[in-house]
Formats: structure tokens, C-alpha cells, sequence
């Protein structure tokens, strides 16, 4: 019957999840959870597990596309880069409904392809749980196309209703793996 109709995402999805464990290599820590290409698939799968801001300190989730590793080294993110949002705890003291919020409407926006005709450059989206300020990111192919990159974070500033006064990084990840000192020096701002 149609309540049992699923409904097709554009993709396939694999989500991960990183565990900080010092003992062990970074990509060791990384473990893939679950792939899903259906829109019924990815809210049972949200809602069974446990919410990003309840992961313990150090932990990321990772929404790839299926084929994609969710590191510097796969060869679709080697060009690449993210966009970046600080999640300020400084600011607003109830940081775990704002690390919600703004995860599951990255996921949303990515799955439910809401970045208009530079979908294919999308490769996936990350949440890094960290005691001095919580990341939420969004990683494209190529570092090179200003005008896409541009486009992809407005659509990312809007989703995630971020005000305009709040200034979002365009960071290469070159620059962020080659890195000594602790910033990187972003190739755009929006
Ligand atoms: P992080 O987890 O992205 O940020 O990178 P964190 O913990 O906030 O630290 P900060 O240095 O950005 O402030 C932490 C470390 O994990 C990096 O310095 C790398 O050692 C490792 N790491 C992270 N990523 C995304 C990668 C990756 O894609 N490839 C490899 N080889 N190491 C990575």
C-alpha cells in the first residue's frame, strides 16, 4: 500500500562516526555506521542515533556520499574544501540545541539536494564535537571554483540561518593539512 512507498534520495549516503582514541592512528579512530539512499532510511536512521550534541568531547560524525572517504586523501576531496561555521559557546550558552539545529539542516540540505545545479560538487558534510568550540562543515570538490563554492555557502548560510554578520570561512584543504600554525588562511569569506 503507499504508506509503504519509499521515497528515493538523488544519492547514497554513508554516514560516520570518529571515536578520539589517543592510542590510535586518526583514520583508525574513523568507523562507517550506515548507508541509506531513501528518505525513510535516513530519518530512521537519525532518530536512532545519538544527536551530535551528545557525542562525547572529540567525537565527529561524517555524511559522505557513498564512495567518498571522509578525509583530505580520497581523490574527490584532495582538491577540495569545506566551508566552515564555528559553533561560538561563548555566545550562546545553549550550545547543544544550536550544534542540533544547524547539523540536521546540513544534513537535510545535502541529502534533499538543496544546493541547485552544484549538487555534484558537493562531497559531504562533518560535525566535530570539541570542548573549545564545536565545527559544523561542508566539503566540496573543487577549492578552485570560487563562483560554485560562493553559491554553495549562501545556500548553506540560509539553511542553517546564520545572520549575515556572522562571517563563514572557505578553507582549502591543502592549506589545512599542510598547516604548522593552528588557523588557516581562508581562500573566500561570505
Ligand atoms: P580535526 O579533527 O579536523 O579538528 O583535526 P580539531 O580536532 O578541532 O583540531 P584542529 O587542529 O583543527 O584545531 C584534528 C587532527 O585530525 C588533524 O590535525 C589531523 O591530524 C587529523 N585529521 C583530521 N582530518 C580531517 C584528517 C584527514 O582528512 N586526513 C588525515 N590524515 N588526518 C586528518
Amino acid at each position: 500500500g503507499p504508506h509503504m512507498t519509499r521515497h528515493p534520495l538523488q544519492n547514497r549516503w554513508a554516514l560516520w562516526y570518529l571515536k578520539a582514541d589517543r592510542n590510535k592512528e586518526w583514520e583508525d579512530c574513523l568507523k562507517m555506521v550506515s548507508l541509506f539512499d531513501t528518505v525513510e532510511d535516513f530519518w530512521s536512521l537519525y532518530n536512532h542515533i545519538q544527536s551530535a550534541g551528545g557525542l562525547n568531547w572529540g567525537s565527529d560524525y561524517y555524511l559522505f556520499k557513498e564512495g567518498i572517504k571522509p578525509m583530505w586523501e580520497d581523490v574527490n576531496n584532495v582538491q577540495g574544501g569545506r566551508w566552515l561555521v564555528v559553533v561560538d559557546k561563548q555566545k550562546l550558552q545553549r550550545r547543544t540545541q544550536l550544534l542540533d539545529h544547524y547539523w540536521l539542516e546540513l544534513l537535510m540540505a545535502i541529502v534533499g539536494e538543496q544546493f541547485d545545479e552544484y549538487g555534484d560538487y558537493i562531497c559531504g558534510a562533518v560535525v566535530n564535537v570539541r570542548q573549545k568550540g564545536d565545527k559544523v562543515s561542508l566539503w566540496t570538490r573543487d577549492a578552485t571554483r570560487d563562483d560554485v563554492n560562493l553559491r554553495i555557502g549562501q545556500v548553506l548560510k540560509q539553511k542553517l540561518s546564520i545572520p549575515d554578520t556572522e562571517i563563514l570561512r572557505y578553507e582549502v584543504h591543502k592549506d589545512s593539512s599542510a598547516r604548522t600554525s593552528s588557523t588557516v588562511k581562508p581562500r573566500i569569506c561570505l
